[in-house]
């Protein structure tokens, strides 16, 4: 009797408090409430992962959320991570040295929050996207060595410390390496004397956010070559050496005229290693009119992009440690591809049409959530 008490008391106690919660067969107050509306839909992208604990996120066109309807809408309603595209970047961040701009990116964090969606970071070291006052090129600056090392620790501390506890995954590392396999000859590369830059990062990042993910996150690690066995001998001896790294985001960016990479082993050798694995920006690229740059060339096409997106997916499904998959976007009118692609023309590359209207390409994320029910349950940490 006294449970029972108890648990109806709660109940109603609950439904007062929160408005939003009804239960069947509880109080008579409670039954009468009507349904609270559901905040995304069944089949959406989120919810079908949700069961496995597979994050599906999306990189976020700062210029559109909260202007765009249609855009915020779909970015709520379909994916439960969002990362940033360009606003956490460090010439966004701090254009002017010693002054901040966050307003850009607590926006997306408060959206992020409001809609119980985890944000990935991106990113903290990289050479392109840099301030002018930094570098223009990646390449060379006017600041000395000792300032270099000096701006990169003050620049991931305040950064990290900002967004302390509301990022899920950063990209501590962005595109060390090059498609040769070889490090990049960047400013940091260079103030370090070589690749001692990245365990510094990653040490300073743990130090600065500790619950935090500390992802390095590349291209063309989805293919086994030079550039992917670079960055897994890297890894290895990051953790060999105890560097606090947990995982590695493969990005993801395909295009119909490569084949299809080996992409399920190489998340399952990174994985071997004890780390997470991540795909972070997929989309897929094919041939389009250089007049209609989402119009495929071929018409035959969408299905082939079709195929990468499924089984890109399916790939994540199968690897365990695999935590998110993150589209870099979702409508082809706001994809970097068209205007980066120009010979030939590509573009075409997301899920959904210059319209907003969701694509073939969608209907295959949908459906091999469906039947992924059954796969490995992830774990966050
Ligand atoms: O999508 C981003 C685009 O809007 C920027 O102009 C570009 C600048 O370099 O960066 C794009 O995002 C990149 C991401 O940050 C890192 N991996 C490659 C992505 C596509 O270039």
């Amino acid at each position: 009797m006294r449970r029972l008490w108890i648990s109806v008391s709660a109940l109603s106690a609950l439904a007062l408090l929160g408005g939003q919660l009804s239960f069947a067969g509880s109080t008579p107050a409670a039954a009468s409430k009507p349904s609270p509306p559901q905040a995304y839909p069944a089949d959406s992208l989120r919810a079908l992962a949700a069961p496995i604990g597979l994050r599906i996120g999306t990189a976020v066109n700062a210029d559109q959320l909260g202007v765009n309807e249609a855009y915020t809408k779909i970015t709520a309603e379909q994916f439960s991570s969002v990362t940033a595209e360009n606003v956490m970047k460090w010439s966004e961040v701090e254009p002017t040295r010693g002054t901040y701009t966050w307003e850009k990116a607590d926006q997306l964090v408060a959206f992020a929050k409001k809609n119980k969606q985890l944000v990935r970071g991106h990113t903290l070291l990289w050479h392109n996207q840099l301030p002018a006052w930094l570098s223009s090129d990646g390449n060379t600056t006017t600041l000395s060595d000792a300032e270099v090392k000096a701006v990169l620790k003050r620049h991931i501390f305040n950064q990290m410390r900002h967004f302390k506890g509301d990022i899920w995954q950063w990209d501590v590392v962005n595109e060390a390496f090059d498609d040769n396999g070889q490090p990049r000859q960047t400013i940091w590369y260079k103030a370090w004397g070589g690749t001692g830059y990245i365990a510094d990062a990653f040490r300073w990042a743990r130090e600065a956010d500790p619950k935090a993910l500390l992802f390095y996150n590349d291209y063309n690690l989805e293919f086994t070559g030079v550039k992917s066995d670079a960055v897994y001998a890297l890894v290895r001896s990051l953790k060999a050496q105890r560097v606090p790294i947990d995982g590695v985001g493969f990005q993801g960016h395909l295009s119909t005229q490569y084949g299809y990479p080996d992409l399920q082993n190489n998340l399952e050798r990174f994985a071997a290693l004890g780390l997470k694995v991540a795909l972070t920006e997929v989309d897929v690229r094919t041939e389009t009119k250089p007049d209609a740059v989402n119009t495929p060339v071929n018409p035959l096409a969408p299905y082939a992009q079709e195929s990468y997106w499924s089984r890109t997916l399916q790939a994540c499904l199968a690897v365990k440690a695999c935590i998110s998959f993150t589209p870099w976007g979702f409508g082809d009118a706001y994809s970097w591809v068209p205007g980066w692609f120009t010979n030939p023309q590509e573009g075409a590359a997301l899920i959904y049409d210059e319209q907003l209207n969701p694509k073939g390409s969608y209907d295959v994320l949908q459906q091999a959530l469906t039947l992924a029910a059954g796969a490995p349950q992830r774990s966050h940490r």
